[in-house]
């Protein structure tokens, strides 16, 4: 599929000035405008746009202001920002250059130099997503890693404790995995850990449950606005679904196929502590199944 063409926002109280950049940029680009700085930071939010021609002197909220404000916002941090103003002296573009923009075009401005530099721009950005969702992902499974597993519980922590909402967290591991490495290979360890990567990822039921890498052998599922009893079944369902996919495993004592161990946790979150407890639970949980015999769920 193709990349949906790039959004960019041209912000500029004269709508003449809009018009001049939107017709040099339509044929590529989605355009958005706002003729004021208030309208900008609306639409920034609304539609998230990969840039932002920003002019300096409006009425109200000026263009540094606007740039400020969605530096100061981790939701658009990451969207480049490009002045294009009348102001030319030194201070304006250090300024400028000071409260996060990416680049600074003076007026009259030249089509073919906006044109090109709105390309870089935006060709960078493309790059540095890329990256950063590169950066959350296992390289082995291709799920969320353990970056983006810790950022998540994170968040979801905060957000359950200020709706009063449980949280739910799996913590799971292949059994008599070192065995099983030690009988078929490395490879196709590896391979197995893949198919349970996406057992799990297939099982797991709503948009916003997080099933990641954790480490080695181990992976997690959170489970946001989720008590314990609604976890448990889902860690059930993990366990059959691994064990209905019968990955040959000779050597191990359990089955003749790949199972795994499941502690299941849930809290309702607080805002005085944090998410540690909640892992450490789960963990002494899955250790208990361990014991119990494996191929189980210890809730
Ligand atoms: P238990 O049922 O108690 O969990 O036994 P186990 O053998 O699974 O546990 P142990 O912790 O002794 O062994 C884990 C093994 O997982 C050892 C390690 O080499 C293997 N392992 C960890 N990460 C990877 C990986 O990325 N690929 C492969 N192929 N093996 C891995
Ligand atoms: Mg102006
Ligand atoms: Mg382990
Ligand atoms: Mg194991």
């Amino acid at each position: 599929m193709a990349d949906p063409r790039p959004k960019i926002l041209v912000v500029d109280d004269i709508p003449s000035n809009v018009h001049v950049l939107s017709r040099i940029l339509k044929d590529d680009y989605d355009i958005y405008f706002a003729t004021d700085g208030e309208k900008a930071l609306d639409l920034v939010q609304a539609r998230m746009p990969d840039l932002v021609l920003l002019d300096i002197m409006m009425p109200g909220m000026d263009g540094f202001e606007v740039c400020r404000r969605i530096k100061g916002d981790p939701a658009t941090h990451d969207i480049p920002v490009i002045f294009i103003s009348a102001k030319s002296e030194v201070e304006d573009e250090t300024r400028g250059l000071e409260v996060g923009a990416i680049d600074f075009i003076t007026k009259p401005i030249s089509p073919p130099i906006v044109k090109a530099r709105v390309r870089n721009h935006l060709l960078l950005k493309r790059q540095t997503d890329l990256l950063r969702s590169l950066s959350f992902l296992d390289g082995l499974t291709g799920i969320a890693n353990r970056r983006r597993f810790d950022d998540t519980m994170t968040r979801e922590w905060r957000r359950c404790a200020r709706s009063h909402l449980p949280l739910s967290l799996i913590i799971l591991d292949v059994d008599h995995f070192k065995a099983y490495n030690d009988q078929y290979g490395h490879q196709s360890g590896d391979e197995c850990l893949r198919i349970v990567a996406e057992v799990l990822s297939e099982r797991a039921r709503r948009p916003s449950d997080l099933v990641a890498r954790y480490g080695g052998e181990e992976f997690v599922c959170l489970l946001p606005e989720t008590d314990g009893a609604g976890a448990t079944d889902v860690a059930e369902g993990f366990r059959a679904a691994v064990a209905q996919r019968r990955i040959p495993h000779a050597q191990s004592p359990v089955a003749r196929h790949v199972t795994i161990s499941l502690g299941v946790a849930s809290v309702i979150p607080s805002a005085e502590s944090g998410p540690d407890r909640l892992a450490e639970m789960a963990d002494q949980l899955l250790y208990r199944a361990k014991r119990a015999g494996r191929n189980r769920v210890q809730g």
